[in-house]
């Protein structure tokens, strides 16, 4: 009997869930950056095995929201957690484990899934720095297993899939076996756009920065893909940064997302992009709906 079902990937900010998400499903069909809270809306990516399939799905990274964005954002990677078969929990194994992990391992309370601890990044650490690692996070919750690995250099990934797809319940895969996401083909572009964003900027700008794509024309795909971005900032002040000096950071930002949005689509791409202020859109429901963050869903009082 084959065994199928949902994983999902959780935990604090910067541990590396896309990383690991992009290195199991062997595509990038999530950003990654050195930024907190790249992730903004739960990215599905499916696997197919030999004696199973598991359907990844990587979220925001859990923090204190201070805006609706981000309250939608945490509010994705909770739900999660009543809705897969196995949980992943992601530390850094580089840092050392703090309040906020002892937070995200108490949301795992009421959790009936069986959640694996995986603790990331061991190509940055000792070996024997994990112990006190292990030890802390076991007084925390009780794992069904706990996996050492690297997102980064893929040691130990293997091993880690072959533990959640043990844990898979037996069954025929939901999805066909090539598989890959629920991305729509704009939202990847938007969001490969927005990742040069990150990498080029610093300070606040990463957090008040969204793309959205106004036009995704394929008329002409097969010989060129053209693409029609907006990025949004919040402030006049932080339009200059984005455009840089005689427009060369805007320049940079596109040549290098059209590359990669080139090499994604494996078509010749145009690329215009355009910088636009929108005040306080972190706080504007409409916007974050217009943006295709998920709205989170009404609870139900206790
Ligand atoms: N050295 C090393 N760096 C890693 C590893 N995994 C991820 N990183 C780096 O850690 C940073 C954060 O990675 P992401 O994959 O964006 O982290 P995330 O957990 O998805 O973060 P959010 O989306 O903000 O919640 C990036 O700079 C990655 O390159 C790893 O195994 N080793
Ligand atoms: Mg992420």
């Amino acid at each position: 009997m084959p065994r199928a079902g949902f994983a999902s990937l959780l935990g604090r900010p910067n541990a590396g869930k896309s990383t690991l998400l992009n290195r199991i499903v062997g595509e990038k069909i999530a950003i990654v950056s050195d930024k907190p809270q790249t992730t903004r809306t739960r990215i599905v990516g499916g696997r197919n095995y030999p004696d199973g399939q598991i359907v990844f799905v990587d979220t925001p990274g859990i923090h204190r929201p201070l805006h609706r964005l981000n309250v939608r954002m945490v509010d994705a990677a909770v739900e999660t957690l009543r809705e897969v078969d196995v949980v992943a929990l992601v530390f850094d194994a580089s840092t050392r484990p703090g309040r906020g992990d002892e937070y995200v391992s108490g949301l795992l309370k009421n959790v009936r899934s069986p959640v694996v601890l995986v603790l990331n990044k061991i190509d940055l650490v000792a070996k024997a720095s994990l112990l006190p690692l292990l030890e802390q996070a076991q007084r925390w919750h009780p794992f069904a297993a706990m996996i050492p690995v690297s997102a980064a250099t893929g040691d130990g990934v293997e091993r880690l899939e072959a533990e959640l797809l043990a844990r898979m319940p037996e069954g025929a895969p939901a999805y066909p076996d090539d598989y890959l996401t629920d991305q729509p083909e704009r939202t990847l572009a938007a969001e490969i756009v927005r990742e040069k964003v990150l990498n080029h900027t610093r300070a606040e700008l990463p957090f008040s920065t969204a793309v959205s794509v106004d036009q995704f024309d394929e008329s002409e795909r097969e010989r060129l893909l053209k693409i029609y971005c907006t990025i949004f900032v919040e402030t006049e002040s932080q339009k200059p940064i984005v455009i840089g000096r005689g427009g060369e950071m805007i320049k940079r930002i596109g040549t290098e997302a059209r590359h990669e949005l080139e090499a994604f689509f494996a078509t010749g791409v145009y690329l215009d992009l355009r910088v636009k202020v929108n005040p306080d859109w972190r706080n504007d429901e409409r916007t974050l709906d217009d943006l295709g963050v998920p709205k989170s869903r009404p609870r139900k009082r206790r």
